[in-house]
């Protein structure tokens, strides 16, 4: 059970994005731990601009507001320490345990079902989390199919919204309050010690992902044997052959 997380919940059935309502609530004062969960999001927001299909009943779309405090160290951390979490929530929620593309995308079976989007807010940081439950291959628009999965699909397991929301709450509260983060991640993380394409806005690059460093940015040995340090945020990590 969680303690702080989920202290406070607003519920909707539908919403534009969880995370830009829970920073209007964190911009009004919302404490470390309230929660935005909706039902359907009508313009869910990824990464970088991009976009998270959010169909009403067929994920779980949720955002915390964080209040670490301005001089903690956790900041570089929040986004890892959320990816983990999310790992923890589907493997208590289906029994499978997707593993960790850097940043901080979950795959199952080669499959994209969970994302995370930090964003600040002020003095906050809100945490938003999607993770697909119910939807059948043919549900996803074409571009997606092939790409992305659910929890149920590919467990063959039937999970409930509400359980996996509260292990959810349960496993961000744990992660956040964790003394460390990088070991477990380094363990999970599928990106590391394999080839990959970086996709940064300046051009893209194809090198060896050989680890991270303190703040969790991936150190890349580019092809004339350079070590790149490529930040989250900025940039997309492929393997040449494709998505995972
Ligand atoms: P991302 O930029 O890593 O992923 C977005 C990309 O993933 C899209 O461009 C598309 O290719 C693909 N995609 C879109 N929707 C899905 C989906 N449902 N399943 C698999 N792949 C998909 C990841 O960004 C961050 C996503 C955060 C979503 C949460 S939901 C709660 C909160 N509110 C909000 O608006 N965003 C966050």
């Amino acid at each position: 059970m969680a303690n702080w997380a989920g202290c406070a919940v607003r519920r909707e059935a539908s919403v534009d994005s969880t995370n830009r309502a829970a920073r209007r609530w964190a911009a009004q004062g919302a404490p470390h731990g309230a929660a935005v969960v909706a039902l359907a999001q009508t313009a869910g927001r990824g990464r970088l601009g991009r976009h998270w299909e959010s169909p009403a009943g067929a994920g779980l779309y949720l955002s915390l507001v964080l209040r670490p405090g301005p001089q903690s160290p956790v900041w570089p951390s929040l986004t890892f320490r959320a990816a983990l979490a999310a790992a923890d929530a589907c493997q208590a929620a289906c029994g499978l345990r997707p593993a960790i593309k850097w940043p901080n995308d979950l795959v199952l079976s080669g499959r994209k079902i969970s994302g995370i989007l930090l964003e600040r807010e002020g003095d906050a940081a809100v945490c938003g989390i999607g993770i697909n439950v119910r939807q059948r291959a043919g549900d996803f628009p074409p571009e997606l199919r092939g790409r992305a999965g659910s929890l149920e699909a590919l467990s063959g397991r039937s999970v409930s919204l509400d359980a996996l929301e509260r292990a959810l709450l349960a496993s961000l509260e744990a992660r956040m309050d964790a003394p460390g983060w990088k070991a477990d991640y380094t363990a999970q993380c599928v990106t590391l010690g394999r080839t990959v394409r970086v996709l940064a806005p300046d051009g893209a690059f194809d090198g060896f992902a050989e680890g991270l460093d303190d703040v969790g940015a991936l150190l890349v040995r580019d092809e004339a044997g350079q070590v790149r340090r490529v930040l989250a945020g900025d940039v997309s990590v492929r393997s040449p052959e494709g998505y995972v």
